[in-house]
Order: structure tokens, then C-alpha cells, then sequence
């Protein structure tokens, strides 16, 4: 594949709901979107990027200058047979994995489209529908939160999962429980906890009675060490979200007993390439993994469904309907969740979701087309 041309571009959107968590409030959204052309095709991937550096290092504005400065003139200098070849094409640029994953993505969305193949059946999935949860943010008052939770049970999703601070916690998960004894619950710190704090450490052990599916990320965004004192002092399992940005990490994690639940987020860790290997280490290690979410459009939800298929996602991800996140989505249909928390995986070819283009040129705030010859790195 020889792409001739790169968009990159800028949309902004309201969120349907402000999502809480431990590392603050998002209201609404500005979104990278990558449109690349080839062939007479054109494909797309969207950067996970938030709007501040406060999940990971990368913010939409860094993103953007590293993909038209850096990553946009390689891909336009290069010939290419797949994503896989894009991991070594970005390679002298160190980090900014969500903006590398944006163009990966697109290269892999145009290449399954060429095949004429669904994307999911491309990158190795097995599965005919996916299995869903809810990421529920930290609400105002205990009592949102618990009809929250009742509507998303309602809806069908099979497993909740709640963000949890200090303060918004063990209280928390205690009327949860109550009110519902048997439903998977989870819990997602993003590093809010520590272990030098002797009531981080006693509340963290006191929630194994609440028998939770699992406890996300509890202490410090590039730790491992501390996670794997942490996880031999509790029953729950911890999972890992913002630590594993590679297949190494994974190993060096999964070896030190860091955790035994990996989210697997294909912007965090740069790309399809590398998220498979990561699904392909914690199968050799008997490890479970699920698709984590970052508030996508339609986009990027469709290439976390495509992702989902992978046979070892399988506890239920952050992947769920379009409507929870946004008033209309950008894509045709709107990604659906069934009343039994499943996605439909689609069998068409690509990312099996059509871009509603009027709707994101009417939402872009600025745009950039690079060229094949015109494209110059660094
Ligand atoms: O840690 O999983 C996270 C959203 C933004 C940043 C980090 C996280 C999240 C979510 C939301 O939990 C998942 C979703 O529904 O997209
Ligand atoms: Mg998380």
C-alpha cells in the first residue's frame, strides 16, 4: 500500500454525561481523527489522546504535532503491506503511542478493506459478538450513582465497573453490595491510591469482602513493583490499565505478579501490533484480557469491537453503546448493545461502520492534509 494522502483533523464533541474520575472531570471531547486514502480507498483511525496529560503523557495537542511533524511524512515516504509494518516505521520516535496507533489503525482499517475482509477477522478474531460492560464515573451523590447502576443493569451490560477515589470507595462498594450481592463489580482507581499511605493500604485490603472482579490500577501509572507487594496481600485480583504500554511491560508484569486481569487499550500501547502481542503474552501466561474504552466516537469503538473478537478478551470490556457517550455518534449504524450485553461483531468488510461525514466536517475545528511528496520527517 502506498497511502497518498493523510487528513488529520480536530472534531469536538459534548459528552452525553461528564464522566468523574480520580485524575478529574471531561465534559466534552476534542478527538484527533486520521483519514488516510489509497487506492481509491480511504480509511480511518481516531487518537485516544485526552484533553490534558493526566491518564497518560500524550494530550491531543502533542498528538497532533507528532503525528504531522513525525509519524504522518514516514507514512507518506514508505510502502507498506500492512500495520504491522508501522511499528518499525515509527520506531525512532520514542513514545506518543496513542498518536502512532491512530495512524496503525487506519493503515490496518484500509488493508482489511482492500481484502475485503472484516476488519476483526484481520487482526485474528474468533468471535461472533462481544461480551459488554460500563465504566461508571464518580457521581455527585451515592444515589445517581446506584440509578446508574440499575439502568445500565437494566440495559443488560454484565459487569459494572466503578471509577473510586479515597473518599468515594469502600462506603461505596458496601451499598452497591448490598443492593445487589451477585453482579460482576469492578473498581478503577487510576492510581489514586499509595502505598506509603497506611489507609490506602487498609482499605485496599478491607475490599476483598466485596468480592470484586477486580481492582484497576490502584497504585502509581509506570509501577510494577508495588502493584505485585499489593496483589500478594489481597485475594482480589488487580488489574492493569495504565502500566502496560508494551508487550514487555506485560511480561515483566505478568513474571513480578503485578496483577492477573490485563486491559488492553489499543491507543495506550500504540497500536493493533503490539495489543495483539499483548493478547498473545497473557494467553501464554493463563491471563485474561478485555478491551478497555477512553470515551471513543464511533471510530474507535469500532476497531475496539473488531479487537474484542481476539479469542482471550474474555471478560467484558469498556465497549459499550454509542448513546452512553454521546447525543449522536459519528458513524452509521451506532454501535448497539443487545439486552444481553453483547456487540455484534460485523462481517462486513473494514471496520464495518460507515463515517457520517457531514456530521464530523460540521464538528471539525481544524484540519491538515499531508501528501505523498510533499512530506518531509522530523
Ligand atoms: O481508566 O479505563 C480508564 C476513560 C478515560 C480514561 C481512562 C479510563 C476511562 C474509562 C472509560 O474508564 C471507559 C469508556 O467507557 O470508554
Ligand atoms: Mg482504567
Amino acid at each position: 500500500m502506498k497511502i497518498e494522502a493523510i487528513h488529520l483533523r480536530e472534531i469536538q464533541m459534548p459528552l452525553a454525561h461528564p464522566f468523574e474520575t480520580s485524575f478529574g472531570v471531561t465534559t466534552g471531547r476534542r478527538i484527533l481523527l486520521i483519514e488516510i486514502e489509497a487506492d481509491g480507498l480511504t480509511a480511518w483511525g481516531e487518537c485516544v489522546a485526552g484533553e490534558h496529560p493526566y491518564f497518560s503523557d500524550e494530550q491531543v495537542d502533542t498528538a497532533w504535532i507528532i503525528m504531522e511533524k513525525e509519524l504522518a511524512p514516514r507514512l507518506l515516504n514508505a510502502t507498506v503491506a500492512s500495520g504491522r509494518d508501522c511499528p518499525a516505521l515509527f520506531e525512532q520516535v520514542r513514545g506518543h503511542r496513542m498518536a502512532k496507533a491512530a495512524l496503525e489503525n487506519a493503515v490496518w482499517d484500509l488493508d482489511a478493506q482492500q481484502q475485503g475482509i472484516p476488519l476483526a477477522k484481520l487482526l485474528g478474531g474468533t468471535r461472533e459478538t462481544i461480551p459488554c460492560g460500563v465504566s461508571i464515573g464518580i457521581q455527585a451523590t451515592p444515589e445517581k450513582l446506584m440509578d446508574t447502576i440499575a439502568k445500565e443493569l437494566a440495559a443488560g451490560y454484565q459487569r459494572i465497573k466503578l471509577k473510586c477515589k479515597p473518599g468515594w470507595d469502600s462506603n461505596i462498594f458496601a451499598m452497591v453490595r448490598e443492593r445487589w450481592p451477585d453482579i460482576l463489580l469492578s473498581c478503577d482507581a487510576n492510581s489514586a491510591y499509595s502505598l506509603d499511605n497506611p489507609a490506602h493500604v487498609a482499605a485496599i485490603e478491607s475490599w476483598d469482602q466485596f468480592k470484586l472482579l477486580m481492582i484497576e490500577q490502584p497504585l502509581w501509572y509506570d509501577d510494577f513493583f508495588f502493584h505485585a507487594e499489593l496483589q500478594r496481600r489481597i485475594k482480589t485480583d488487580i488489574c492493569l490499565d495504565e502500566c502496560i504500554r508494551n508487550r514487555r511491560d506485560a511480561i515483566a508484569a505478568l513474571e513480578l505478579g503485578s496483577g492477573r486481569i490485563l486491559n488492553i487499550k489499543v491507543g495506550r500501547v500504540g497500536g493493533f501490533t503490539e495489543a495483539i502481542a499483548i493478547h498473545d503474552v497473557a494467553h501464554s501466561f493463563g491471563i485474561a484480557v478485555w478491551c478497555g474504552g477512553m470515551l471513543e466516537t464511533g471510530i474507535g469503538r469500532a476497531h475496539n469491537i473488531a479487537l474484542s473478537s481476539l479469542p482471550n478478551f474474555s471478560l467484558p470490556g469498556d465497549v459499550s453503546a454509542s448513546k452512553r457517550y454521546w447525543a449522536q455518534d459519528i458513524i452509521e449504524p451506532e454501535v448497539i448493545v443487545s439486552p444481553s450485553g453483547t456487540i455484534t461483531v460485523p462481517t462486513t468488510p473494514g471496520r464495518g461502520f460507515d463515517v457520517q461525514r457531514d456530521r464530523i466536517e460540521r464538528l471539525t475545528v481544524r484540519s491538515r492534509t499531508l501528501r505523498r511528496g510533499d512530506a518531509v520527517a522530523g
